[in-house]
């Protein structure tokens, strides 16, 4: 009989032979999720990606929108994806989480029990060897003034007391509520207004002394060159997962590079 502790050691689910060992000093960025408990097969695919790519090691930055909906850290709604961030940084993976405009509810409690640290936005870090800022980027959305005067509403720290005090199936509520209002709002703005504006980008970047930004929220993946001050500079926009897959940008010894994360 082997002694008791040998199974728990080895997870029977991912052999240990296949699982890549990432550098230690790998960054990783996703952002865009949307998990939702209606989406179980994207919840499986993030969670065996955080197992199978993201463990072992370096950091995994997520820029928001992680969660469709965050009512509040008391939600028990994503206790296994909570557990799978919890099992990351225990392993050594350091996780940062930035808010996105639909989980900006994330608290401390959610940080305590997963072990990942809350980003502050915009966030200036050394990606590559290069100052760098990080954003979810409904910020820079800012030709959408309907959707601003909605985020400076909800962003109000007494609008967020009072909605935290109500009981959990009120909040719930009152989300599902702005999620159907936002969608029919949404249906009626043109693709250039939700983008990001031009003059914004520069001004933020111009302010953060940064010639490189990473965000999300658009759902434009793209790597963008513009210059600033006449020196080059790079926007790379992040990808949004759905069942179909996901994608992650790297950044390690030998630059940036984007990584598909494909479904099992
Ligand atoms: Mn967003």
């Amino acid at each position: 009989m082997p002694p008791e502790s040998e199974p728990r050691a080895r997870p029977q689910h991912l052999p240990r032979a296949k699982r890549p060992t990432p550098p230690a000093e790998q960054q990783l960025f996703i952002s865009d999720l949307h998990l939702a408990p209606e989406r179980g097969q994207l919840t499986a695919l993030f969670l065996h990606w955080l197992q199978a790519r993201a463990a072992g090691g370096g950091a995994l930055y997520i820029l928001g929108d992680l969660f469709d909906a965050w009512i509040g850290d008391d939600d028990p709604t994503y206790q296994d994806v909570e557990a799978g961030l919890a099992a990351l940084t225990a392993g050594g993976t350091r996780c940062a989480v930035m808010h996105g405009n639909r989980d900006f509810l994330i608290g401390r409690r959610f940080a305590r029990r997963t072990g990942c640290e809350l980003l502050r936005e915009p966030a200036r870090i050394t990606v590559a060897g290069e100052p760098t800022l990080l954003m979810h980027g409904d910020r820079l959305c800012t030709d959408d003034r309907a959707y601003q005067r909605f985020r400076r509403r909800v962003r109000n720290p007494v609008v967020q007391w009072l909605f935290r005090r109500q009981p959990l199936a009120k909040r719930r509520h009152i989300a599902a509520a702005y999620r159907q209002r936002s969608a029919a709002a949404m249906a009626e703005k043109t693709a250039a207004i939700m983008d990001v504006n031009a003059d914004e980008v520069q001004r933020v970047m111009r302010r953060h002394g940064v010639r490189r930004l990473i965000h999300g929220h658009t759902h434009r993946p793209a790597d963008h060159q513009l210059r600033i001050a006449g020196a080059p500079a790079h926007r790379h926009v992040l990808a949004d997962w759905s069942i179909d897959g996901g994608e992650v940008l790297v950044a390690g010894d030998d630059g940036l590079r984007r990584e598909p994360v494909q479904p099992a």
